[in-house]
């Protein structure tokens, strides 16, 4: 059965795909317009038509998953200038996301009316793609050369009421959409000439009169933009709607569309779409496992991470009890909860009583006893297992019946602190990432007794709070940190031999890595995780935290530091550098940037490999997720595993050899990784 159906009304026939769970314009959609509007053309007695969608959303773009494979006719260009060409005015009635085709459908349409809820929005951008029905050429037509280029080079949509402000919607709905939709139509059904987007010109009139703003956006943008091909492909595209006439126009659009879907950076954003979806299912669960019910979160610890992990739950409605052991650092780290929500609101993405509002939702306290009424606790303290283990010890007493204990705990063993308690199956660890009220990730912990419904819960509330989720296994570092690892060992080693941080840092940042290892070490400090002792001084890292360098706090870490924290190279630590490789007795060479790639970024793909060899991840997307969304890994390239099957496995594997066999590096092949690249396989696909 055709997905499009059609119902007369009087004289206004009203057109309702049927597409869950998001109406995607698939083929049969596709189709079952053409012939829609062909049945409206083709008989007298109606006079306009209404495009309307069931279920929770207007059509959310073209069927990614189509993507790749041989087109099948009508293809959606042709599908929205069918629309367009219709000689009855047709109205798009929006509610949900009418985005990317979905949006290139309503402005095919003559006329659009919203519930003030809706979204629209053409996000193709996000999958390294352009609004390839027509988006680029009517879009500008119809919000303005401005409007269209942040649109199309963000991919973030716009609410209804701006779209109306803009003249994308005409009409705001209150109450029943469909039913206002067919009176509007009634409303418009006699005007003439047909309005249509391709056709208006006012608005690019304004643009021709300001040739200079393409360049001015695009060096206004170029930060967001670097890297990634299909923003500039957008604003091309959108140059064209104002330099050629609409026909031509849609050519450029087209030839650019094809050029971005046949790039790797296409593929490498789709495949992401789908690999962040995937992240979220947890294999092997009892299929009706139901979520336990989580009214009141308990934080313990109010510093950094428990302040941002506390403001994820308060954003998002749930009350939160937070425990600190001494009045003053309760005090500063309430504040600074509070100093958050105000710059937040500073920038107008909070109002003053969304702030009050989250801010009331808090309890601080000194007592860790009234953690007793909380659903959730998450214990995000020192990371040290003996304080970590005491802790859970006495939140077995405290805490009620079936409430879920978690550790945000980075690297630690997630059963030995279960062990603790007498309920390891109620125990789970919630790796945050820092600041934690900002970044998207979420570890989750499944510790070797965790029950399924706790991982469910888990999985469920990442969502409510913004976050996406990936479970991984218990190990040191889990999924991320653990692949950090090996490339800083490789990385202070490269610096021994003769490599520079400057060096290994521009091959990340030039790979696309918003910063490089020893970046990162002086942002984060030198000194987390040091034993704290000045006179035992065993590598690099200990010199630097003993002589105070502990990075950008101290303005002096593996860079200098002036008074606007812009680094420099740093003499001091070269020195240092040559004395360690001196005492080591290092012969230094010039070290190129290949070897540093190989030595780096290949040494995380086969700990990815390892990660997976021993079912620690789920699957080699949910390595990417953690990546991507983790530690910037830009997703242009897909993440680790994605990227290495980009390169080939064989490459991969003959560039880790080579570096064994010239150093006898430390790291051990992944046997996955070595069978995987002989067999000519893939980790993704
Ligand atoms: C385009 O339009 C190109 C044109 O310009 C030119 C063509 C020539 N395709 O996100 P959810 C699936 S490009 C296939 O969890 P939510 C999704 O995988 C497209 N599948 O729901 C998931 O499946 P599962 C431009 C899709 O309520 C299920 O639907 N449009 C697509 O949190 C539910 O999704 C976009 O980029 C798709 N387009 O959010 C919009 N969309 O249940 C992409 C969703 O098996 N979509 N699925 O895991 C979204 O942003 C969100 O899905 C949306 C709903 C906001 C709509």
């Amino acid at each position: 059965m055709s997905p499009i159906s059609t119902q007369r009304h009087g004289d206004i026939l009203i057109v309702t795909s049927n597409n869950p769970p998001v109406n995607t314009l698939g083929h049969a959609v596709r189709e079952g317009l053409v012939k829609a509007i062909e049945e409206a053309d083709a008989d007298e007695a109606i006079k306009a038509v209404v495009i309307r969608c069931d279920g929770q959303t207007f059509f959310a773009g073209a069927d990614i998953s189509e993507f790749g494979k041989p087109m099948q006719m009508p293809m959606l260009p042709m599908v929205v200038d069918r629309i367009e060409e219709c000689t009855k005015p047709v109205v798009a009635a929006i509610h949900g996301t009418a985005l990317g085709g979905g949006l290139e459908v309503a402005l095919a349409c003559h006329y659009r009316v919203a519930v003030p809820s809706a979204k629209l929005g053409v996000p193709e951008v996000k999958l390294g793609l352009l609004p390839g029905a027509g988006g680029t050429q009517r879009l500008p037509r119809v919000v303005g050369v401005p409007k269209a280029l942040e649109m199309t080079t963000s991919g973030n949509p716009i609410g209804a009421e701006e779209a109306f402000d803009l003249g994308l919607v005409d009409r705001l709905i209150e109450g029943d959409l469909a039913q206002h939709a067919v009176a509007y139509a009634e409303e418009v059904s006699d005007v003439r000439p047909i309005r249509k987007s391709s056709e208006l010109d006012e608005k690019l009139a304004e643009a021709r009169a300001n040739p200079g703003m393409f360049d001015e956006f695009r060096k206004a943008n170029a930060r967001k933009m670097k890297g990634f091909d299909a923003p500039e492909a957008n604003i091309k595209a959108v140059q064209a709607a104002v330099a050629k006439p609409y026909q031509e126009g849609v050519l450029d659009e087209r030839r650019l569309f094809m050029e971005l879907m046949t790039g790797t950076q296409a593929r490498a954003q789709q495949y992401f779409f789908f690999a962040e979806r995937k992240a979220s299912k947890i294999d092997g669960l009892p299929e009706d496992t139901k979520p336990r019910d989580i009214k009141r979160v308990g934080v313990i610890g109010a510093g950094t991470m428990g302040g941002g992990i506390s403001m994820n739950f308060l954003s998002a409605g749930i009350p939160v009890t937070i425990v600190e052991m001494a009045q003053d650092a309760l005090d500063r780290g309430t504040g600074t909860m509070r100093k958050n929500y105000e710059a937040t609101a500073a920038k107008g993405r909070m109002t003053a009583e969304e702030v009050e509002g989250a801010m009331g939702l808090l309890k601080p306290t000194l007592a860790l006893e009234d953690l007793g009424d909380c659903d959730l606790i998450i214990e995000a303290v020192f990371e040290n297992m003996e304080v970590k283990k005491d802790i859970f010890g006495k939140l077995d007493k405290i805490a009620k019946p079936g409430a879920i204990l978690a550790s945000n705990t980075s690297y630690l063993n997630v059963d030995e602190i279960a062990a603790s308690t007498s309920r390891p199956q109620d125990v789970v660890g919630l790796h945050f990432f820092s600041p934690a009220n900002i970044m998207k990730l979420l570890e989750v912990v499944r510790g070797a007794r965790t029950a399924p419904d706790v991982l469910v819960t888990a999985m469920q509330l990442a969502k409510k709070i913004r976050k996406v989720a990936v479970v991984a296994g218990v190990c040191h570092g889990f999924i991320g940190n653990r692949m950090l690892m090996p490339r800083q060992i490789e990385a202070t080693k490269l610096l021994l031999e003769g490599a520079t941080p400057e060096q290994i840092d521009r091959v990340h940042v030039e790979f696309g890595m918003p910063m490089g290892p020893f970046q990162m070490a002086d942002l984060a400090g030198v000194d987390i995780g040091w034993h704290r002792d000045p006179s035992r001084i065993e590598n690099l890292r200990d010199k630097l935290a003993a002589e105070g360098r502990w990075g950008q706090k101290k303005g002096a870490g593996f860079y200098d530091y002036d008074e606007k924290r812009r680094p420099s190279p740093s003499p001091v630590v070269q020195t240092y550098i040559d004395e360690f490789a001196a005492k080591e007795g290092i012969q230094r060479r010039e070290i190129s940037d290949e070897e540093i790639m190989e030595r780096t970024i290949y040494t995380m793909v086969n700990e990815g490999a390892k990660i997976l060899e021993e079912g620690m991840a789920q699957r080699a997307s949910d390595v990417d997720v953690v990546w991507v969304y983790g530690y910037g890994w830009p997703v242009y390239r897909g993440g680790p595993m994605f990227w290495a099957d980009t390169v080939g496995l064989a490459t991969i594997v003959e560039g880790l050899k080579r570096q064994q066999e010239r150093l006898g590096s430390e790291f051990s092949l992944s046997e996955m990784l070595v069978k995987k690249a002989e067999a000519g396989e893939k980790f993704t696909r």
